[in-house]
């Protein structure tokens, strides 16, 4: 291995949704670097600082490389076998004895990354046949795929914003330039945001703070946290009151579109400004900006969703980009043609049906929302889970009361962690099953694409040869299906076709098969995706087989307007569906508008860092450099109030919990509203994050309340949150 040759490969950094290419320079197995990679024509050579990460990541020593055990009070490297037998045996003897709900799931963020989680893990689920699923799509995007499965017909046909042609880009609660863009696959977005700026379009940012997006934008308002929902109503008012609204595009497929009117009507600027924080006069300029824009496109993320009406502020976020003719235009929001195109055979996502047992909160796509996740393992009962299985998640940092899961896993009969550390989570498993890391796997965007500002594919080998005895989480998911079939008497035939056929081929037949596949004729006007792409589709079309032969991937154009082909309603329309959404005007409406006393408290949200990547990146000694970063966050004006200075201690109360945290103040903050970033509070006994511990932060989840939840969707309430402050004397 020493004498081994220099290699350079082409691989995607998986960290965030951005896709950016990345240049690995390898020797043997060691990874000798990371930089851009400039002939992805996708991503153009940028990269972030987190890239290097995964480096950090593959040669980090506290990393799991095989599977351990728990004996009393210290782990044990048992082989693969022996760890998947005793998994097997142990959830299959809690099934026997109270039935198959008594396993629980929660599935973390980096599985929408791994196309080998996406495609082989329901293998897995499916062999549990347990209701009980749970994922951070509930402290997450939820309120999209709901607004998607309803309008749309498929939870996953969520149209993106069309940067690179847009005129006028509205963004509410969403913050790029440190998340690099979520459900907008967009390399290097400060460029891009700069771009529309530069041919005399215009950037609008809506956010309780004026964030790092708002600082290269032309326009920034704060708004209170939770109100966007109220703003929206006024923007769609306006529309209709100044006859801005141009249906002409939609009507085709929305007949019923205009009756927006009459649910709007109630909400005009006057009505809804104090509660918002920004004036009558101003969100009726907001509107006319829109309106007068070439294209336009109104984007509403993380902030809008992950709030009391996160489901009705997305819907309301659509039926504007609706009623401004900007759905399915050129620089509006558009919905992609990706090349390996899942929708097309995967559920659409089953609605409503199931109520959680403890709470009744609503099942969507089989997943119950993971704010009551706590509450079915705390309650006794039939159906009360004995057992979790947690894939790639780290919920008692990332999702809300978090200290009361901690205590609920404490509990369990049986845990098991398919995770390469030893978390806050993973510390109560009895056995962690450590997968590969993502240098070290074959890789296609199967999620990302499907987002993506352009139209691009790329697939990639893994950069270095793993140990004979390492696995990837397919071949995890898979040994544990297998098993468990074999357990309840199922026949275990069709495993073998799966294990031989391998998740990227799954891609290859969906590449051959779909729009730039062999038969590239599933749209009409399919021959105009060739015309604008820097690159030549092969004559012989997309497989994996050509991918690799193009290993800095393969552009396929700018979005293209694509209704009614992108419906998955049999009827191909839109369901605008008033009666589930708008009933949610009654909750808006009790809550703003008919409570005596409005709540002067202040109120919490998050944030995020360039540096960080939810919970998991701050054992790299390069992501956690420097100055503290998990502070608390407040507007002058309110330290004053308090009589807090910067770098004091303060105490902050919610009603579930209480953290001591250092203060930062800057007038970036909307007064009445602080901030904490998610992710950190890495001073659990029991973890083995060496960095991390000693950068341990703390965890705003302790804050954060299981039972605040946007009722439609059951999504966790993270922004917004009440709090109490008070510096420690
Ligand atoms: N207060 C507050 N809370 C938040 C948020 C917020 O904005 N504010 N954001 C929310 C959002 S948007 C999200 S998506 C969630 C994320 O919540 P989670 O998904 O629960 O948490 P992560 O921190 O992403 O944890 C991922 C875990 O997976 C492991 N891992 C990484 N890669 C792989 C892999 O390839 N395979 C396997 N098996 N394991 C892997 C890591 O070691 C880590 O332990 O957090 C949410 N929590
Ligand atoms: N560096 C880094 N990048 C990441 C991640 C990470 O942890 N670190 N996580 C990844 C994940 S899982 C996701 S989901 C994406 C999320 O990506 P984004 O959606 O861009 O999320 P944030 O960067 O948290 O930005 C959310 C913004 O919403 C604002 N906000 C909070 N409450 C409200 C509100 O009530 N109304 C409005 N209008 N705004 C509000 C916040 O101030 C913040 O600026 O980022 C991804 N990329
Ligand atoms: S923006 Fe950074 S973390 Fe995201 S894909 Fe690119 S290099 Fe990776
Ligand atoms: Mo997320």
């Amino acid at each position: 291995m020493s004498n081994a040759e220099q290699q350079l490969h082409y691989s995607t950094c998986t960290l965030c949704e951005a896709m950016c290419g990345i240049e690995v320079a390898t020797k043997g197995q060691q990874i000798l670097s990371i930089k851009g990679d400039k002939d992805n024509p996708f991503s153009q050579g940028h990269i972030c600082p987190k890239a290097s990460a995964l480096k950090d990541l593959y040669d980090d020593p506290d990393r799991l490389k095989r599977p351990v055990k728990r004996v009393d009070d210290t782990w044990e490297e048992i082989t693969w076998d022996e760890a998947f037998d005793l998994i097997a045996n142990n959830l299959h003897h809690i099934q026997q004895a109270h039935g198959n709900n008594a396993v629980g799931v929660y599935l973390g963020n980096p599985n929408a990354h791994n196309m080998g989680s996406i495609l082989f893990g329901p293998y897995f689920y499916r062999a549990l046949k347990s209701h009980n699923r749970y994922s951070a799509t509930s402290v997450d995007q939820l309120p999209h795929h709901i607004v998607s499965r309803r309008l749309f017909g498929h939870i996953s046909q969520i149209p993106i914003p069309d940067i690179d042609n847009t005129q006028h880009f509205m963004i509410i609660g969403g913050n790029p330039l440190a998340s690099n863009g979520s459900i907008m696959t967009v390399p290097n977005v400060k460029k891009r945001l700069k771009a529309i700026q530069k041919r005399g379009g215009k950037v609008v940012v809506i956010d309780p703070k004026r964030s790092e997006t708002a600082d290269i934008s032309c326009e920034h308002h704060f708004i209170r946290p939770g109100s966007d929902v109220l703003l929206l109503l006024a923007m769609l008012h306006v529309l209709f009151e100044k006859q801005l609204h141009r249906v002409d595009a939609i009507l085709p497929y929305a007949e019923d579109i205009k009756e927006v009117e009459n649910y709007v009507r109630d909400y005009s600027p006057q009505k809804v400004s104090e509660f918002i924080g920004i004036s009558a006069s101003q969100v009726t300029q907001l509107v006319l900006d829109f309106c007068h824009a070439e294209s336009a496109v109104c984007y509403g993320r993380m902030g809008a969703s992950v709030q009391a009406f996160g489901t009705l502020t997305q819907y309301l976020i659509m039926l504007f980009n609706m009623l401004t003719g900007n759905l399915d235009k050129r620089g509006g929001m558009m919905f992609t043609q990706p090349a390996a195109d899942v929708l097309p055979v995967s559920g659409k996502g089953s609605m409503g049906g199931f109520t959680s047992r403890v709470r009744g909160l609503p099942a969507f796509a089989g997943e119950y929302p993971v704010a009551c996740l706590a509450e079915e393992i705390l309650t006794p009962g039939e159906g009360q889970i004995k057992a979790m299985v947690i894939g790639a998640g780290n919920p008692v940092v990332t999702t809300p009361n978090a200290e009361q899961l901690d205590k609920a896993f404490a509990q369990l009969d049986f845990m098991v962690a398919v995770d390469f550390y030893i978390t806050e989570t993973s510390r109560h498993a009895d056995v962690i099953l450590p997968p590969v890391t993502a240098l070290e796997r074959d890789h296609y965007d199967i999620v990302f694409h499907n987002f993506a500002v352009r139209n691009f594919a790329k697939y990639s080998e893994a950069v270095v040869d793993i140990d004979k005895d390492q696995l990837t989480d397919w071949q995890i998911y898979l040994s544990l299906a297998e098993r468990l079939d074999a357990l309840n008497g199922k026949s275990t035939a069709h495993y073998a076709a799966l294990w031989e056929k391998q998740p990227k081929g799954v891609v290859d037949d969906l590449l051959k098969a779909g729009l730039y596949g062999r038969n590239a004729n599933k749209y009409k006007d399919a021959d105009t995706h060739s015309n604008e792409t820097s690159t030549v589709i092969p004559a012989e079309g997309l497989s994996i087989e050509t991918l690799k032969a193009h290993p800095h991937g393969i552009d396929l154009g700018p979005l293209q307007p694509s209704l009614p082909h992108a419906l998955f309603h049999e009827d191909k329309k839109v369901h605008l569906d008033f009666d589930y959404f708008m009933a949610d005007l009654n909750r808006v409406n009790t809550h703003f508008f008919e409570r005596e006393n409005q709540s002067q408290s202040m109120v919490l949200i998050g944030r995020r860092h360039i540096k960080t990547n939810n919970s998991w990146l701050h054992n790299s000694p390069r992501m956690v450099k420097g100055n503290n970063r998990c502070t608390l966050q407040l507007h002058p004006d309110d330290g004053a109030k308090y009589g807090i200075g910067d770098g004091d201690e303060v105490n902050v109360k919610s009603r579930v919990g209480q953290l001591t945290i250092e203060a930062e103040i800057t007038d970036a903050m909307m007064p009445g509203v602080v901030s904490i970033p998610h992710g950190w509070g890495h001073n659990k006994k029991g973890i083995k994050l060496s960095v991390a511990s000693q950068h341990p932060g703390v965890n705003t989840n302790i804050l954060t309340d299981d039972l605040q939840v946007d009722e439609l969707s059951g999504n966790a309430v993270l922004n917004g949150v009440p709090v109490i402050l008070e510096k420690v004397s």
